[in-house]
């Protein structure tokens, strides 16, 4: 059996430069994140761009960057600046992203960027031939590669490929209105095996590619030509275990080992022992629903005024994707939301809102998730979701309360929670009410069925199911075409 090659457009680590010398910072986020233990276990090779741009990288550095990735069992695809702007900040973040988070008004259709799109693609696709041999897996993940499939197709007709979109596909309706909808399709279409999170974003994508290519559908496998391709779901887990040690190893900390923000939280909810700690994780992105949450804030406050001095939101958004003005907007929104409902409710003891706008180190998220009583997470469209489950996995003595949004992927596996809709100001303010006065044996409950499941669906056990899907489907290919 060959290698797993995996291909994303970020690597599992991020390069920077400074005197000369390379720092190698692990990315943040849901796909790198989750792969990351997969990657560690065997023989695979990543693929993907390094953060730098060709302009950014001293040609002396060159060999040296490519020493450090190599490290790190990665390969870079070199982007110049001009194809970054216009493959990732335009048809990526401008384009696709929007639209598959329903964010219609917000997705711009440009020929110039989808052509960056097309070249950058191939150039990863590339990257992978020229590493590949045939009886490689080839692993393409998400938004910014949907063409990748089908390009390594046309050279490669036998190898195996695996595709897994890590946001929502959205319905028809929507989709349709891409103006490049079919090529989209057609380059996804080059996977043995195409999965998404949840059953709803796979019915979704069968139906587009039923209703704009006109192929034979059959339950969820489709034929072409002489392949047959599986569109499955594969709601993607966390490595349970890494989070529920840090959280015991977190719990035995003497005062001196404790962080500074561990003792700042401490401080706090020593002052006031019946005080509540909301929590907010998430990258600054619209579909998070980060200015509707502090508004429904100020909503909750406003109809439960007794909590006024009770409880504190800590608000952790991570910088995301600056150069799209649409996240610049959002941005200044929320800054001056805080500020505002900072301002007006604020007292001599009591701050409701703490706002963090940076990316924390591990050990951070770790005092926050164990320290917060109610984390509250409700993005208008996620496709997954991962802090949620995160959260829940750090809760060692099974207390703590999630308030979810319908609208993420991870809804559907965490009917224990609170599961709410992010517009309804009514229903969120009820359900913060709700979770303030859990009783402490509703709330270990709740959570003790919910761990097993996250624990037993790891992310590990998520990608193993895929690679297996994806071998069963190559093997009943190759039967196929030799009949
Ligand atoms: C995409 C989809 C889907 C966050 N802040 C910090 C930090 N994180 C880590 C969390 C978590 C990850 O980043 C965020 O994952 P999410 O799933 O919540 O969200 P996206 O980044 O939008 O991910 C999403 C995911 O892909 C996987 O398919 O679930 O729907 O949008 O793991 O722990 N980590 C550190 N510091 C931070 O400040 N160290």
């Amino acid at each position: 059996m060959g290698k797993t090659i995996i291909i994303s457009n970020r690597l599992p680590v991020q390069l920077q430069i400074s005197n000369e010398s390379i720092t190698a910072i692990p990315s943040v986020g849901g796909l790198a994140t989750g792969m990351k233990s997969v990657h560690s276990g065997g023989d695979s090779l990543w693929i993907g761009w390094s953060g730098l741009t060709d302009e950014e990288i001293p040609q002396e550095l060159a060999p040296k960057i490519d020493e450090a990735l190599a490290e790190h069992g990665s390969s870079k695809v070199k982007l110049t600046s001009a194809e970054v702007d216009g493959f990732y900040y335009g048809f990526s973040n401008r384009t696709i992203w929007p639209l598959f988070h329903y964010f219609l008004e917000y997705s711009e259709f440009e020929l110039a960027s989808w052509d960056i799109y097309k070249k950058v693609n191939q150039k990863f696709a590339d990257a992978i031939l020229e590493k590949a041999t045939d009886d490689d897996t080839i692993w393409v993940h998400d938004y910014q590669l949907m063409l990748v499939p089908q390009m390594v197709r046309e050279k490669r007709p036998d190898i195996s490929i695996g595709f897994f979109l890590h946001i929502p596909f959205p319905s028809y309706e929507i989709f349709r209105t891409m103006p490049w909808r079919k090529e989209v399709l057609s380059g996804l279409l080059g996977a043995d095996l195409i999965g998404f999170h949840t059953y709803d974003y796979e019915r979704h994508f069968l139906s587009s590619v039923r209703r704009l290519l006109g192929l034979d559908v059959s339950f969820n496998d489709i034929y072409l030509d002489d392949r047959t391709i599986k569109v499955d779901s594969f709601p993607m887990g966390i490595d349970y275990k890494k989070f529920s040690d840090a959280a015991k190893e977190h719990a035995q900390r003497s005062e001196e080992q404790k962080s500074e923000l561990q003792k700042r939280l401490d401080t706090h909810k020593k002052s006031t022992p019946d005080a509540k700690f909301f929590l907010s994780i998430d990258r600054l992105d619209y579909s998070k629903g980060i200015a509707k949450r502090l508004n429904a804030f100020e909503y909750f406050l406003n109809k439960y005024p007794q909590y006024k001095e009770k409880v504190r939101l800590i608000i952790l958004a991570v910088p995301s994707r600056s150069n799209v003005p649409q996240y610049q907007l959002l941005k200044k929104e929320i800054d001056e939301l805080v500020g505002r409902i900072n301002g007006e409710l604020s007292t001599v003891s009591w701050t409701p809102i703490w706002y963090f706008y940076r990316s924390m180190p591990f050990e951070n998220l770790i005092d926050l998730y164990t320290t917060c009583d109610i984390a509250w997470l409700t993005p208008i469209r996620d496709g997954m979701n991962l802090v949620a489950k995160e959260y829940i996995a750090t809760r060692t003595d099974k207390t703590g309360v999630l308030i979810l949004s319908e609208m993420a992927g991870s809804a559907n596996e965490m009917n224990e929670s609170i599961l709410i809709n992010p517009n309804n100001f009514e229903q969120i303010a009820d359900a913060l009410n709700q979770a303030i006065t859990m009783p402490k044996a509703e709330q270990q409950n709740r959570n003790s069925i919910l761990q097993k499941r996250l624990e037993r669906y790891n992310v590990e056990k998520w990608a193993n199911d895929f690679m297996t899907s994806l071998r069963n489907q190559k093997e009943g290919n190759t039967t196929y075409v030799s009949r």
